[in-house]
């Protein structure tokens, strides 16, 4: 049989293909009527195709994607839908108009030309839809297809992915757009290949991404969580824990990771990329070899020959404890090993540089501790759902591996800080550690004080929903996504998946409940238990 990557995107003809007979149908069918009819009002002609792709939730493998290990996501039922009109190659207007079902997005409005810089320092959303642009002619052009002169574009998008929630909504809107644009043009790629494009086509939007969220949203099978390897990507079916539901619920707080990047996500990139500069010149690397050929820690685990673990194999984590500091490092401290300036390493790439002008220092052990950590807890969350172990045991244990996944994203990614004051504060110039309260009483008045400890445990919404989870019966939760905020997922017994939920309700989110933004007859949107849905999908209809 051929591999499911192997496949081009599949073009069905009914909505039941895709979401099947029960009450998503029926949502589906009203959510393509307004998205017709708001297309029909806005650009007068009704769309020429569509296409949808989901959101995920992972699993496990949380910050290891950009590194070159595999992660283990499925895909949700929440996706996004893009309604398409190739406009004529006559018609004057040489546009691209992206609009939105939600009045929440205005409309926005972009040259037809694939080579256009999309304008990092005035985030839109419509920026996404172009990243899926710029990637779709990048490839056609590579494959050597006749892509003719740009054309005006009509496009309305429908997400019901939450956004900024850890659940992947801008891969959903970067794939559905790709795919949408792709199909306009009635072509159609293997999904390996679009998986591959899209990521290197959402890193447009200043994140350093891996390819996690793309290769499931296009993989996706419906029924099964995936293992996604990379380099190159692939996919192999994980059939889902029997007796065991994963419940996802969202901690209230946004994270915006478009405009966080210097401080969050991409510093953690460069963080990681710096450590395994330096691990491999530890272990006998040139400087200049180091910096040259070494870019993620995947790439140093084959120098680590010898510090065998208990398994017999080389093992990185050994070799982080003994040759990396536990202390935060200067950029002099990791220049004096580079022997290479930061600014000249990273030349080549601008988000890398916006990270070295925000960060004051880097903690190299404890982003490769939790890198390798990780990438160990996958492969043993995959091998739990294949054991012999009981149905009980299994899930103990899984629970295990995600609640050990949150402590180390918690403590040694620290995935939970606000951006407001980025981790390695530019306060620590002045104040020591800033963790040392004792120094800042001494230094500071009290309302400095109060605003760095609010700093320091920032973002407690996530802690504290994890806790709740736990505290009613999860056998596991853990942050899912980049953290920073979003959603916490958690494992659950089948059996108690009603009154987990009720009980969340009273505990988390009743307090949180706000007029007009949060109300009770909403709260099924920001936690239920999910099942995992197909991927990618074309729609003639
Ligand atoms: P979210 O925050 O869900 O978009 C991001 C990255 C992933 C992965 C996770 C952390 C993008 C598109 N996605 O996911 O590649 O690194 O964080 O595991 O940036
Ligand atoms: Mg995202």
């Amino acid at each position: 049989m051929e591999r499911n990557e192997e496949l081009p995107i599949p073009i069905f003809s009914t909505l039941e293909s895709v979401y099947g007979h029960g009450p998503q149908l029926q949502e589906a069918q009203l959510r393509l009527d307004n998205l017709k009819s708001k297309f029909l009002q806005v650009f007068g002609h009704l769309p020429d195709i569509y296409a949808r792709s989901p959101g995920r939730v992972n699993l496990i493998g949380e910050h290891i994607d950009y590194e070159g290990y595999s992660v283990l996501p499925m895909a949700i039922r929440q996706d996004t839908i893009v309604a398409i009109r190739k406009r004529d190659a006559s018609e004057s207007e040489k546009l691209l108009l992206i609009a939105n079902v939600s009045e929440k997005y205005s409309l926005c409005t972009y040259p037809a030309d694939p080579d256009q810089d999309i304008d990092l320092k005035n985030h839109r959303w419509g920026h996404y839809f172009i990243c899926g642009y710029k990637g779709y002619y990048g490839y056609a052009k590579s494959k050597g297809l006749d892509v003719g002169v740009p054309v005006g574009l009509d496009v309305m998008i429908d997400g019901t992915v939450p956004t900024g929630s850890g659940l992947s909504s801008s891969a959903a809107f970067v794939c559905s757009s790709t795919i949408a644009i792709m199909a306009a043009f009635d072509v159609n790629f293997p999904k390996k290949e679009l998986a591959q494009l899209t990521c290197e086509s959402e890193r447009h939007i200043g994140t350093q991404s891996g390819g996690m969220d793309q290769a499931i949203s296009i993989m996706a099978k419906s029924g099964f969580a995936e293992l996604i390897d990379f380099n190159p990507v692939r996919a192999t079916d994980v059939p889902l824990p029997p007796g065991g539901s994963f419940v996802i619920a969202h901690s209230l707080a946004e994270s915006n990771k478009a405009v966080t990047a210097a401080t969050n996500y991409n510093n953690r990139v460069v963080e990681c990329q710096l450590a395994a500069i330096v691990l491999s010149i530890k272990l006998g690397m040139e400087p200049e070899e180091a910096i040259s050929k070494v870019k993620t820690l995947s790439d140093v685990e084959g120098l680590c020959i010898s510090f065998a673990g208990s398994h017999g194999s080389s093992d990185p984590e050994l070799a982080v404890k003994e040759l990396l500091s536990e202390e935060t490092y200067t950029a002099e401290d990791i220049e004096k090993i580079t022997k290479e300036n930061l600014i000249s390493i990273f030349a080549n790439s601008p988000s890398s540089l916006d990270v070295l002008k925000a960060a004051k220092c880097y903690k190299l052990y404890q982003r490769a501790s939790h890198v390798y950590s990780e990438a160990r807890r996958v492969y043993a969350f995959k091998d739990t759902v294949s054991s012999n172990l009981s149905e009980e045991e299994v899930l103990k244990k899984l629970g295990d591996l995600m609640n050990e996944s949150h402590y180390s994203c918690s403590t040694l990614y620290e995935c939970r800080y606000f951006s407001t004051v980025p981790n390695c504060y530019a306060l620590d110039d002045t104040i020591g550690s800033s963790h040392d309260t004792n120094s800042l009483l001494k230094k500071f008045p009290l309302y400095l004080i109060s605003f760095v400890s609010f700093a320091v445990i920032s973002c407690p919404e996530l802690e504290e929903l994890v806790k709740v989870c736990r505290d009613n019966g999860a056998l596991g939760a853990r942050l899912t996504g980049a953290g920073w905020g979003g959603c916490a997922v958690a494992l659950v017994k089948e059996s108690i998946v009603p009154q987990f939920i009720l009980n969340l309700k009273e505990q988390f989110y009743e307090s949180r409940l706000v007029k007009g933004v949060i109300e009770k007859n909403d709260l099924g949107l920001y936690v239920f238990a999910s099942k995992p849905s197909s991927g990618a999908a074309i729609l003639k209809l």
